[in-house]
């Protein structure tokens, strides 16, 4: 094909051609893992490959495995890379396997919108909606402190909020900050916390009342059961919490075991969301076709990046689905400006979880996005608008952290 009549912009095949591909580990507050593709042109793309007490194995996968099998293909070729790299690695799935496949396939959207001049909600189809809702984390020791948490964060203009507080007599109970704000993975080896289902079951349904007590019937309200209940405890909770009008119920159940959710469905109304810790459309298809969730949470970088939950999301979308993506801090904000040109365009987009950053990672990725009156807001910068500052990355050395773990009172492992 002659180049002659191409736009410069777009360049030829030879200009796409990738020259280089850097996996750069740094950790400004937490450990994150980014990819780096340069064409030749000097066009530069860049991917978040973090998964969370993991970083290193897919640092690894991608320096390895991955950036061999690059160097010398045309970065314009998109879905031909996510093949090679999907069917290729034989081993397919998997939350590595995905987490690296997806910084790849973000590096060369980004690469993509640069050549086309574009910010990548363009590319795939232009806005659906001005802004993405967004919810924060409030948390307290007790329902009072919560309660106290979800006001600030109404203040603050937000417009969904999830709540989280202490069970009595549970130490570390989930999602509740030290006062130096929520980082699980925050010792080298997992820190073992206990756990206590029919004492969380007691107060979560008190939280709640108290919250639309406190905070009205508008606010949209959110909970995180991370995993911890059986399907009849997750059932149980889920009929409770009815009367609150929750937006969404998360992880209520561990859902390998996708058929659990029928019975979640057949005792209760409340929304359910499941899938941060999915890394393909496998996970969820039987949820999903069965219409057994509302929200499906996988994001970007670790179900395989946009090129995947484009399908994932056209999927959902026929069985009455909407994305809930994952946004927690553990997700770089490369992640986050990926995740909100998607949700940008997305037809059946539903929520975008955002904690923030610290100034230490914000200043390492700078981005384009904002948040205002409850909602984030991308830029028009071609490509998804995030950079990283190399050589600030550099001065925060990867740090081995692991995510914590959790057993029942009688010592018997449990979910974290
Ligand atoms: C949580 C996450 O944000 C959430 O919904 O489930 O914070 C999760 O605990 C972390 O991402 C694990 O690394
Ligand atoms: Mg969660």
């Amino acid at each position: 094909m002659s180049n002659t009549n191409e736009t410069p912009t777009r360049g030829s095949s030879h200009d796409r051609e990738i020259v280089e591909a850097k996996v750069i580990v740094t950790c400004p507050g937490r450990n994150f893992v980014t990819l780096k593709i340069v064409t030749r042109s000097g066009v530069e793309g860049l991917g978040d490959a973090t998964l969370n007490g993991r970083e290193l194995a897919v640092a690894s996968y991608l320096q390895d495995h991955v950036v061999p099998n690059l160097i010398g293909r045309d970065a314009g070729q998109i879905e031909d890379i996510w093949q090679f790299l999907y069917r290729g690695a034989y081993w397919r799935r998997g939350p590595v396997t995905m987490s690296a496949i997806a910084a790849v396939d973000v590096a060369l959207w980004d690469i993509l919108g640069k050549m086309a001049g574009m910010p990548i909600y363009q590319l795939l189809g232009g806005r659906s909606r001005e802004g993405a809702l967004v919810y924060g984390h409030a948390n307290g020791r007790d329902i009072a402190e919560a309660s106290d948490a979800v006001g600030r964060f109404i203040e603050q203009g937000f417009l969904a909020v999830r709540a989280q507080c202490g069970v009595p007599g549970i130490k570390k109970a989930y999602g509740v900050s030290s006062a130096k704000g929520y980082e699980p993975a925050e010792s080298e080896l997992p820190l073992e916390t206990t756990w206590n289902t029919p004492r969380y079951l007691g107060v979560v349904p008190k939280l709640f009342e108290q919250l639309r007590a406190d905070h009205g019937a508008e606010v949209e309200l959110l909970h995180d059961a991370h995993h911890r209940l059986t399907p009849i405890e997750a059932a149980r909770l889920a009929k409770s919490l009815e009367p609150y009008r929750l937006f969404w119920l998360e992880d209520a159940t561990p859902a390998e075991d996708q058929k659990a959710f029928e019975l979640i469905r057949q005792h209760s109304v409340t929304a359910l969301a499941v899938g941060e810790v999915f890394n393909s459309i496998w996970d969820c298809k039987h949820l999903i076709e069965n219409q057994l969730i509302d929200y499906i949470r996988t994001t970007i970088v670790h179900g395989g990046g946009i090129t995947h939950l484009r399908r994932l999301a056209d999927f959902a979308g026929l069985h009455g689905v909407r994305t809930g993506f994952h946004g927690a801090t553990d997700l770089s904000p490369v992640t986050m400006g990926a995740a909100l040109h998607f949700d940008t365009w997305v037809p059946n987009f539903g929520i975008q979880e955002y904690m923030f950053h610290t100034d230490e990672t914000d200043a390492v990725f700078p981005h384009d996005y904002v948040l205002r009156n409850g909602r984030l807001h991308v830029g028009d910068t071609p490509g998804h608008g995030v950079t990283i500052d190399e050589k600030l990355a550099a001065k925060y050395p990867y740090q081995p952290k692991q995510l914590p773990i959790a057993r029942l009172e009688d010592g018997a492992m449990w979910n974290w």
